[in-house]
């Protein structure tokens, strides 16, 4: 007001004056707001408890941003961006994550989305080379192409960047487990593409910490793959001065369902850890830190996300500070960030593009790097062509329809975010103390209790969501009727495996074998002593190695890794206390045990090399709670331990939990294992991310029910008893 009257050139004192004058006095002050706002809501509390504890209020104001500085962006702490420019002079890179099938198959889609405004690659590879398995072992046949690309050899490698020029697309590879031979496979890609290991520009996720915590796809035990890590760290740092040697990720403890302040401090503390192992290798902080790189996931609490990368930077600077770097470039978090692939839904799927629009805004209000947006099928299969485009083109829309690059960090001093990002840095940074008290994350993983802190928080998401507490629109709040199903990408798992079992002979049948197995004796050797894996690793790359024997190689000396399971209890539970619905579960399995003269027993099953456990760790959790004696079966059986293990346990159900689409192959095969036990009586149902279109054969198979996603865990424990032969009367009927 006062400078359009100043535009008539009058004195802008004389103007504020008279506009005072005319005004009546204004009673802006809290006391004046908070009786009006009790007044419209007639005294409701209005305060938000979030899943993190924070208690969000109806109103911030200036007095809520007292004695917090979020600073420049581009200048420290980088709380408001890492670059001064930010999108205005470079916008993020769209960067969308993807692998199935064969190498030629997902190279013709990479080359589709990057002719159609795809930035940056971002390969999946196949469960069966995360774990090191070349794919002809015996433990993989349902894992071969399923989940990303196989990759054997270096010739698939080279297959999957043809036409690609590695000096000028940077790459990322989401590997942790197989990531020395993977790694090494790719330097030697680029360099019989014409590219030296210098110009390769890129990142490898190279993340093992939370692998013990959440992702599962782990090879050796946590001392070597430290090992690894600082190798990795050291090689790259000296031969590839563009390569991001890490991607320090708490994108899978969000999924796992960590909070928004667990997956903040535990990823900033896994960062301090493996700058740590770096630095005890000898290696000056100043070479490596600047290409230490982060991987956040972006759920649905909005204004939570955009602080949380906020904070993240905030944080990091402040470790690294603490570590003792020097140069800024050490101490500034650059980031990629995932849509949340939990929040989406089977239900419905199209709400789906919304959820990530939104999701996406805040990742690029919160100042990310690169981005990928997931596609509206995520909770049912791997992107089709169609449902890639609509992804990606969320991305192109903001970016290029919307204004919203041409402003640097146009949420900064908005009161509620700079307050939830001081919050969410004061929060972490008790959880960050807790652990270094405890001499580390290293430590912290191995005592356990992080892992523990997620799946209590999973758990208790979940019951909120059972219960109607969380609002998912067409899941547990306006649900339809019928559902149209979407089309999906189906991958014959078969002719995959058929097909690279018959590139590895003859990759094999080329080779030098005498040269080829002598680079495997230096790994060996390399792996016994303190050699750089790395480097050994390249030669045997050129050597023409399959995946599968480098990690062998090394597996000789480092053993591999595996864990048992151990369900959080009573939360889930907890949730429905005094609720009739639990009570009417928990009379079912008092029955039924009186019935069978024992508790019923369940194995929850995890085959294949699928490591994703939180749907088996909250059935296992929710059964337990419930009176049933579960059994949580380990991580990566074959069909034929998971049947040994449900006769030796004498179970009276095996739930089969599969996230990773090797459903089709591995369940039909437990059931073939528990007949030709003679123990066909034992029930199979199965869980997870299974399409309805692949209903009918597991039922064929056997299976004697299916929970999707969006699964509400009441209504299933309730067809697991009616199946374990209690006389359950619908939900409705009880009611009447
Ligand atoms: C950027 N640049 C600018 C600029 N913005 N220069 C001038 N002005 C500006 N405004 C420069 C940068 O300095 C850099 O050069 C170059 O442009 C590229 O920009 P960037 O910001 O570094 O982006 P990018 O190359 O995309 O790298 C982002 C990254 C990296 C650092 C976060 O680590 C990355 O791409 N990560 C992706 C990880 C990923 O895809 N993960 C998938 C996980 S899926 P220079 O020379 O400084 O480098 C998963 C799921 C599962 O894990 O479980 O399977
Ligand atoms: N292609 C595309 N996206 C994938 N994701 C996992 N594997 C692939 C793949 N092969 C995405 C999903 C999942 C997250 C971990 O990564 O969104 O939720």
């Amino acid at each position: 007001m006062a400078e359009i009257e100043n535009n008539r050139g009058e004195d802008p004192g004389t103007v504020r004056d008279a506009a005072a004058q005319a005004e009546p006095p204004r009673q802006a002050t809290m006391e004046a707001w908070r009786a009006l706002a009790d007044k419209e809501v007639k005294d409701r509390d209005l305060n938000w408890q979030t899943p993190e504890g924070i208690a969000v209020k109806p109103l911030y104001t200036a007095e809520d941003n007292e004695g917090w500085d979020p600073g420049l962006p581009g200048l420290a702490p980088f709380t408001r961006g890492v670059r001064a420019s930010m999108y205005a002079g470079r916008p993020w890179t769209i960067r969308q994550y993807a692998g199935f099938s064969t190498a030629e198959e997902s190279n013709a889609f990479y080359r589709r989305n990057l002719a159609a405004g795809q930035k940056g690659l971002s390969v999946a590879f196949d469960l069966a080379t995360h774990r090191g398995y070349d794919s002809d072992h015996s433990r993989v046949t349902g894992d071969v192409g399923k989940a990303g690309v196989a990759i054997d050899t270096v010739e698939d490698m080279k297959i999957l960047f043809d036409g690609i020029p590695l000096d000028q697309m940077s790459v990322s590879m989401t590997m942790n487990g197989a990531v020395i031979p993977i790694l090494a496979f790719f330097i030697v890609a680029g360099e019989e593409q014409g590219v030296a290991q210098a110009q390769l520009d890129g990142t490898i996720q190279n993340d093992i910490l939370k692998e013990f915590m959440v992702r599962n796809t782990y090879i050796y035990p946590p001392e070597p793959s430290m090992r690894i890590i600082a190798d990795i760290i050291a090689y790259t740092s000296e031969h590839m001065p563009r390569f991001n040697s890490i991607s320090i990720s708490g994108y899978h403890m969000q999924e796992a369902g960590a909070t928004q302040v667990q997956e903040l401090a535990f990823t900033i503390a896994d960062g301090k850890e493996y700058a740590r192992a770096a630095m005890a290798t000898g290696l000056d902080i100043d070479r490596f830190a600047g290409r230490l790189s982060f991987f956040f996931a972006i759920g649905m609490n909005f204004f939570m996300e955009v602080a949380k990368l906020r904070a993240a930077r905030t944080l990091w600077h402040r470790a690294m500070t603490d570590l003792g770097a020097k140069d800024e470039r050490s101490k500034m978090l650059r980031t990629h960030c995932q849509t949340s692939g939990v929040s989406l839904q089977e239900q419905d799927p199209y709400n789906n593009v919304i959820r990530t629009t939104v999701e996406a805004m805040a990742a690029v209000l919160g100042g990310t790097q690169s981005l990928h947006t997931n596609a509206l099928d995520e909770a049912i299969a791997l992107p089709t062509d169609f449902s890639a485009r609509i992804a990606r083109n969320t991305q192109i829309v903001l970016a290029e329809e919307t204004g919203i690059t041409k402003v640097v960090d146009p949420l900064g001093g908005s009161y509620y975010v700079e307050a939830l990002t001081q919050e969410l840095v004061d929060r972490a940074t008790e959880l960050l103390d807790r652990i270094d008290a405890e001499g580390g994350m290293a430590s912290a993983v191995a005592a356990g209790w992080p892992k523990a802190m997620i799946e209590q928080a999973s758990a208790a998401r979940a019951a909120r969501v059972d219960r109607g507490e969380d609002v998912i629109v067409g899941v547990n709040k306006y649900r339809l009727k019928d559902e149209d199903p979407v089309e999906i990408l189906d991958i014959d798992n078969h002719a995959v495996r058929a097909g690279q079992i018959a590139r590895i002979e003859r990759v094999r049948a080329a080779r030098d074998e005498a040269a080829c197995q002598a680079a495997l004796g230096r790994l060996r050797e390399g792996a016994a002593g303190d050699a750089n894996l790395l480097a050994l690793a390249v030669d045997c790359a050129r050597a023409r190695a399959t995946l599968g024997e480098i990690s062998a190689a090394m597996e000789v000396v480092f053993g591999r890794y595996g864990t048992q399971p151990t369900p959080v209890s009573g939360i889930y539970g907890g949730a429905y206390a005094d609720d009739a619905r639990w009570d009417r579960l928990t009379e079912g399995v008092a029955a039924t045990e009186r019935r069978l003269g024992r508790r019923p027993r369940m194995l929850v099953a995890k085959m294949g090399q699928d490591g994703h456990d939180r749907g088996a760790n909250l059935v296992s959790s929710m059964f337990g709670d419930l009176g049933f004696e579960v059994v949580p079966g380990p991580l990566f059986q074959t069909p034929e331990e998971a049947a040994k293990l449900a006769v030796e346990r004498d179970v009276d159900v095996v739930g089969a939990s599969s996230l990773a689409a090797g459903h089709k192959t591995l369940i039909p095969e437990l059931i073939g294992h528990l007949k030709d036990a003679g123990r066909a009586d034992i029930k199979v149902i199965a869980g997870g991310v299974i399409p309805a279109q692949d209903y009918q054969t597991l039922r064929d198979a056997g299976v004697q029910a299916i929970f999707g996603p969006g699964t509400n865990l009441i209504a299933a424990a309730e067809e697991v008893l009616r199946l374990l032969g209690h006389n359950m009367p619908p939900a409705e009927e009880a009611a009447e």
